[in-house]
């Protein structure tokens, strides 16, 4: 744990007590902070009882005695609307900080020269901050990894001078931390998410540009209008930046994925550093964009580019995500359970060829009309859950289906289907484009539930 010693003999209000919150109450209680702490949840305010802390009905409380208020990344700070905690706060003008500000505040004055990698972007960020640790571990270092992808920041070990902290973060927890300084800031890239909480994409743009606004490296990507405006900013104003391209490999200076090949470039001159072909888990532009980001971050241990290459091949990839979970014969198994939308799919259905593709769920807005120009990838779809109905409308007369209902039917008949195919490598991917609450309480027991049945094919053949 980093104990939050910023705030010793203060008192502070927070709010919301999931995984990041209550790790937050332990941190300040343990840095000499006086908490009081609230949910609108009862049973989160019971969970934090019984881990210690007595909540105090923040509604209720005089709040011209608190010097801070922590508040969880999933309220909201501005849109819909300012949660009622956030008006409390600023009636009384009490800063409205999260846990990575806390963070921060704890490095400086502990272990400035600890290197802090803080990595954002609409879509990659989870993958190139498990990459990036791992690039780091493999190299030798001592790293901690959090942040948005799960372990909260202030549940790390220790502050140290001679470690590395990669930290993924949303736009919600960027927007909580008002004093965010990374060693280097990583944005790669950016399309219209959560504008609902944000109001406006401009909104939205210029919370992601002060993670790589205050880094003393950035690595940002070009690849998209408002990411290559951020980039344009950073160097007019002279600051080190890294400027990355899959879709422009003639770009003069920065990284480029030129073929499978990660390159840096400096007036012109190449120098490749590593290879991505037969990377299974990096598969994808998408994750060669996720691959470059990850080796610009290591600055200059980059060089060792032998360890590079190895790291970048015993990276094991991310749960849920284009995770290879077996293999019979010629016929690989592929859950993308995480590809809850026709956007996460698309980049599934991109990467391979000959997809027995199983889909469903409860679709979102458009179903899966978007990804009618990849059909032709798509050797048969079986179909799930409540999207049935509409999935099977716009497949209609582009691909041959089959109603399954459920997962383990579908994953049987895909199973059966692929291993008659001709195709060199026939895929049966599970990449549902839909959210997974019809069936399962969520996107990994549902993933859970496919690797489950493919063991079982595996072993026992057992197709339908
Ligand atoms: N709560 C209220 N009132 C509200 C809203 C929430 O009382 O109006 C309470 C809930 O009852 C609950 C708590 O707030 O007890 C939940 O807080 P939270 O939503 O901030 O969730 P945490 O469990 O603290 O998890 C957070 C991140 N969640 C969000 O940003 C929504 C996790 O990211 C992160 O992994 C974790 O901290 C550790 O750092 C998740 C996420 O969905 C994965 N992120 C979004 C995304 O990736 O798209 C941004």
């Amino acid at each position: 744990m980093i104990a939050a010693t910023t705030f010793a003999g203060k008192r502070v209000a927070l709010f919301g007590l999931g995984g990041s919150g209550l790790a937050t109450a332990h941190a300040l209680r343990a840095g000499g902070a006086d908490v009081s702490v609230w949910d609108d949840n009862l049973s989160a305010r019971e969970k934090a009882a019984a881990e210690g802390f007595a909540p105090v009905d923040l509604a209720q409380a005089d709040w011209s005695q608190f010097a801070s208020f922590v508040l969880s990344p999933g309220v909201p700070l501005t849109h819909p609307e300012p949660h009622w905690t956030v008006r409390h706060a600023q009636a009384a003008s009490v800063e409205i900080i999260g846990d990575v500000e806390i963070f921060c505040r704890e490095r400086r004055v502990h272990a400035p020269s600890a290197l802090f990698v803080a990595i954002t972007g609409t879509n990659g960020k989870s993958t190139t901050t498990a990459l990036t640790a791992h690039l780091f571990a493999a190299l030798g270092k001592d790293v901690q990894m959090g942040g948005n992808i799960g372990t909260p920041i202030l549940s790390l070990a220790p502050l140290s001078s001679e470690r590395v902290y990669v930290i993924e973060l949303s736009t919600f927890q960027i927007d909580l931390a008002p004093s965010l300084d990374p060693s280097v800031g990583v944005l790669l890239n950016l399309t219209p998410d959560h504008i609902d909480r944000h109001g406006t994409m401009a909104h939205y743009a210029a919370i992601k540009e002060r993670l790589v606004a205050a880094a003393d490296r950035a690595v940002i990507s070009v690849d998209d209008h408002h990411v290559r405006e951020i980039a344009e900013r950073r160097f007019a104003a002279g600051r080190e930046t890294i400027a990355m391209s899959v879709a422009h490999p003639a770009m003069a200076d920065g990284m480029v994925v030129q073929g499978t090949t990660i390159e840096h470039r400096s007036a012109r001159v190449s120098t490749p550093i590593a290879d991505l072909a037969g990377i299974a888990s990096l598969r994808g532009a998408h994750n060669a964009q996720n691959a470059m980001a990850a080796v610009a971050a290591l600055g200059d241990l980059a060089n060792d580019h032998a360890r590079v290459q190895a790291g970048l091949r015993s990276f094991p990839g991310l749960a849920h995500r284009m995770e290879n979970v077996g293999r019979r014969g010629r016929v690989l198994f592929v859950n993308d359970s995480k590809a809850t939308n026709a956007d996460a799919a698309e980049k599934a259905l991109l990467s391979f060829r000959d997809i027995f593709w199983i889909i469903g769920g409860k679709s979102k807005e458009g179903g899966i009309e978007p990804l009618r120009p990849l059909f032709s990838r798509v050797a048969k779809a079986y179909l799930i859950g409540a999207a049935s109905d509409d999935f099977a409308r716009t497949l209609d007369g582009a691909v041959s289906f089959e109603r399954c209902g459920t997962l383990d039917v579908a994953t049987r008949a895909a199973a059966r289907d692929a291993a008659q195919s001709q195709a060199a490598e026939p895929v049966v991917l599970l990449s549902p484009a839909c959210a997974s609450y019809d069936q399962f309480p969520n996107f990994e027991k549902r993933g859970d539930a496919f690797r489950a049945i493919v063991a079982d094919v595996l072993k026992n053949g057992g197709l339908s």
